[in-house]
């Protein structure tokens, strides 16, 4: 007879077992990915696969809560997901022979489906998940067994004093649990030091660029805490939908030219950077930046024209797209005419910033577009350039609410003053950027509270694809104030003052900031 107390031992016991399998399910996969298939991880192929189908509104959640961190959000909230349902596995396994094991067959499918998904895959791509079913179901159905005699079970008389199964229990759990946690953390470490994506980078040699950017005198102004005119690479946003960054081993990089074109094109690294290369200074811009956001960034790209790529293959009559490809399937839909127009210097950048490209932004080739939001044009970790139509093709956001088409809305921001540092009275620089890419910002405004519109004065601009700082200087006077600013390009237009969200191509209004000032 098991007493209430006891019985809710057993179960928490059996719990336990259940926690160690799954400890040691996970430990093999990531051993067995890190020996025959490194794309082959269950956690990191189901956390891409998530990634994918969760509903945008939810994705849009998670990153306005997580921020950078949603991608390890994201994994936290799968390894407790994995903790529970093991805990689960494991009281199905004794309450109910072999439900336990089925579970984690599941495990097994689910992770084969999501590697499937993923990865390129190889016969090798099975071992991680199968192995790990396998092994995590033996050392489930032992434990089990071990606990049903000793503690007893739905079909066995159990005896508490079996200190022998007692034994044998928590030696095979402590042993196997141990050993999971060690086998698997090694693995994790391991596989991310010998991948080493900085290996790959130190070992690109850059070919010195026929043309450098010039930057004019007064191209940056001397305004404490606004942003630079280059955004250093650390600095940079990044937005992607990579759970892990892929690693490229620039050796084996190839481009494919393919689609509606005279003929197919492969390019190796070597052959890319042996086209020569020139530098360029392009503001990239997310179309997720909200009004005064921060998702816009400045650089300097070593690259060489898409134009000169496409013209080797020869687009077909009627293309109107080209459906740009990364290594991970992500894609972006850019209309062949941008590509192809000699006056727009669309690039397939090689480095940013004067050293390749980092890891997180697209290393070894990305596509860098000037005046189109990243997400229809940036590729990162490029692999294809399919020439195709719009008809033809979706792109990895257009599914997802996001326009198919989408140039960059001309846009400002207030950097200093920031809204939670109150200023002293007297003379304040207000100042912040200002971005028209292709077009170029004529002139930028600035109100105080409900006053005159006045004009703020600009840097010179390195060129109309690159963004600008902008400042006035304030008579502050105490209290609290309204900062206003609005833009105006080049071509005469005004930037919008009507509130649009993000989706499905970009936010416009005023950006306006509140600023105390003491007394
Ligand atoms: N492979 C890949 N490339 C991608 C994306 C992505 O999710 N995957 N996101 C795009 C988006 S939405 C933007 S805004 C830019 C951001 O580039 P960055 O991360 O270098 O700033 O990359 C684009 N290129
Ligand atoms: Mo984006």
């Amino acid at each position: 007879m098991t007493t209430h107390t006891g019985r809710g031992r057993s179960i928490a016991l059996a719990a336990l077992a259940g926690l160690v399998s799954g400890a040691v399910f996970l430990a093999t996969a990531e051993l067995l990915a890190l020996l025959v298939a490194r794309d082959a991880s269950p956690i990191l192929a189901v956390g891409g696969f998530v990634i994918d189908i969760v509903p945008q509104p939810f994705k849009e959640f998670a990153i306005a809560t997580f921020g950078s961190n949603d991608k390890i959000a994201l994994l936290a909230g799968l390894g407790l997901a994995v903790v529970i349902a093991s805990a689960i596995g494991g009281v199905l396994q004794y309450v109910r022979r072999p439900l336990g094991v089925v579970a984690l067959g599941i495990a097994g499918a689910l992770s084969i489906a999501a590697i499937v998904t993923r990865a390129v895959v190889t016969p090798f791509s099975f071992l991680p998940p199968v192995v790990a079913t396998v092994v995590a179901s033996l050392v489930l159905t032992v434990l089990g067994r071990r606990l049903r005699r000793w503690r007893g079970g739905m079909d066995v008389e159990g005896d508490p004093d079996r200190s022998v199964d007692r034994r044998g229990f928590f030696r095979l759990a402590g042993v196997a649990g141990v050993s999971a946690v060690i086998v698997g953390v090694t693995a994790r470490v391991v596989t991310a030091a010998t991948s080493s994506i900085d290996a790959l980078r130190g070992a690109v040699r850059l070919p010195t660029p026929r043309s450098r950017v010039s930057i004019p005198a007064g191209a940056e102004l001397n305004v404490p805490g606004i942003s630079p005119l280059f955004t250093p690479n650390s600095a940079f946003y990044r937005v992607d939908t990579a759970l892990t960054v892929p690693t490229i081993d620039p050796n084996t990089w190839r481009l494919v030219v393919d689609g509606m074109v005279d003929r197919r094109v492969e390019l190796s690294f070597d052959e890319l950077l042996n086209m020569g290369v020139d530098e360029y200074g392009i503001t990239l811009t997310c179309v997720s930046n909200e009004v005064g956001g921060g998702l816009v960034g400045n650089a300097t790209w070593l690259g060489v024209p898409v134009r000169d790529i496409l013209r080797m293959a020869g687009p077909q009559a009627g293309a109107d797209m080209v459906l740009s490809r990364s290594i991970d399937g992500y894609t972006a839909s850019t209309p062949l005419a941008s590509l192809t127009d000699d006056g727009l210097d669309a690039i397939l950048a090689v480095a940013m910033n004067g050293e390749p490209l980092p890891a997180e932004h697209g290393f070894p080739v990305r596509m860098v577009v000037p005046g189109l939001y990243g997400y229809v044009s940036a590729t990162k970790w490029l692999t294809e350039l399919k020439v195709t139509t719009f008809a033809a093709d979706q792109a990895y956001w257009t599914p997802r609410g996001y326009s198919a088409e989408a140039p960059i809305k001309l846009s400002s921001r207030v950097d200093v003053p920031k809204i939670d540092t109150p200023v002293a009275p007297g003379r304040v620089a207000v100042a912040g950027m200002a971005w028209a890419q292709t077009v170029g910002i004529d002139r930028v405004e600035v109100r105080i509270d409900d006053g005159a519109w006045i004009p703020a004065m600009l840097s010179n601009a390195v060129n109309d694809d690159t963004w600008v700082q902008w400042m006035y200087e304030w008579d502050a006077t105490p209290g609290t104030h309204y900062i206003a600013v609005r833009a105006r390009n080049k071509k005469g237009e005004l930037q919008s003052q009507d509130r649009a969200p993000i989706a499905p191509n970009g936010s416009t209004g005023w950006h306006r900031v509140l600023v105390t000032v003491s007394s």
